[in-house]
């Protein structure tokens, strides 16, 4: 039996499944900064494994599993090539100027994906003035932009001018499954164009905590070091790595499930007269507009509320609405059928 969760605002307030729980609570562990922790090493094993990669480390977030990336691929004063709403630049407290002395260069994408052309005018030429570019990062899906799948395709075409030109690539694969459930793709596919990848356990997959980042041995020793260097050298991590290991061998094929659910929210809301959809939906995120209704997002939060469902709100009226494990088809039924009753005619 799966665990209600009526809330819209992330698929990060998963809840994990019994299996999980029970995981965590038998889980053989160790000391893992001494490499002991029998169930981490299981886990990091697993995840370099499914990506086609060398080896794998076992991160606390995707924040962090982001910053140990670029700080294993990069040297201070370099310049990093990121998509302009990327999460990495948008959404974590500017870590690559505070922890990495880095500079920023954004290129706005094409629902989410960065072409390859732009990318060659923003790579720098050795010159003694500028910066030495070193790294860029794609994201798949791209959050911001809606949840879009970047194709095997559009990686391979940024991955290309990438080794052209001599630098690193960092995916941050925070839904990188997602990505391949949608695609009908192997994620293995994805995973070959970039040298690492950081994906999160925490969101669709519904483990309680963490990340892991895949790469080449060499790599990964260096992230590792990283790790340590930001507190997240985590000893007896089994406890929250056992759920890990039920999110990637039980919790993946699910997604689809989301991705469907996503769909049917979309074709309902498409019904309400000044409720605007703005992204294609093509995984489990719906980006609505509802200033049609005369409303701000927080009108819409409280709406959501009373139908006993948490959805964000702020005072702009663009909202994300995420679908993931705890949400049930008929649970986005019955939504639908209570939001079209409480909304203002217009
Ligand atoms: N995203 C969260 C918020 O931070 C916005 C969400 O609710 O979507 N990469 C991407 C693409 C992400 O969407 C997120 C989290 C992260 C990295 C960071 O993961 P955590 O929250 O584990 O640090």
């Amino acid at each position: 039996m799966v665990e209600k969760n009526l809330d819209f605002r992330s698929d990060t307030v998963t809840l994990p499944t019994p299996e999980m729980r029970e995981a965590a609570a038998n889980a053989e562990v160790g000391d893992d900064v001494y490499g002991e922790d029998p169930t981490v090493n299981k886990l990091e094993k697993l995840a370099a494994e499914i990506m086609g990669k060398e080896a794998g480390l076992f991160v606390t977030s995707g924040t962090q599993g982001n910053a140990v990336s670029v700080l294993a691929h990069t040297q201070r004063g370099d310049e990093v090539i990121l998509e302009a709403k990327s999460h990495i630049y948008v959404n974590e407290v500017g870590g690559l100027a505070v922890l990495g002395g880095l500079m920023a260069r954004t290129i706005p994408g094409e629902l989410g994906w960065m072409k390859p052309s732009d990318i060659e005018t923003a790579i720098r030429a050795p010159n003694i003035h500028y910066p030495r570019t070193s790294l860029i990062c794609l994201e798949n899906t791209h959050n911001a932009a809606g949840g879009i799948p970047l194709t095997v395709e559009q990686m391979k075409a940024d991955w290309d001018v990438a080794k052209k030109h001599g630098l690193a690539v960092h995916c941050d694969g925070a839904r990188i499954f997602n990505a391949a459930i949608a695609l009908r793709v192997d994620v293995k596919e994805l995973a070959k164009y970039a040298d690492s990848i950081q994906f999160c356990l925490s969101k669709g997959l519904a483990a309680p905590v963490g990340s892991l980042v895949v790469g080449s041995r060499e790599f990964i020793d260096k992230a590792r070091k990283y790790r340590k260097l930001l507190g997240g050298g985590m000893r007896q991590a089994g406890i929250i790595a056992a759920p890990g290991i039920i999110a990637l061998t039980k919790m993946v094929d699910r997604l689809a499930e989301d991705h469907e659910n996503a769909k049917l929210l979309e074709s309902g809301l498409r019904e309400i007269k000044g409720i605007k959809i703005l992204n294609p939906v093509m995984t489990n995120m719906v980006f609505i507009d509802v200033s049609g209704l005369g409303w701000t997002g927080r009108e819409w939060a409280a709406a959501c509320r009373e139908l006993g469902w948490k959805s964000s709100g702020y005072s702009s009226p663009v909202v994300r609405l995420c679908t993931h494990y705890g949400i049930e088809r008929e649970d986005i039924e019955s939504f639908l059928s209570g939001i079209k009753k409480l909304v203002p005619k217009v």
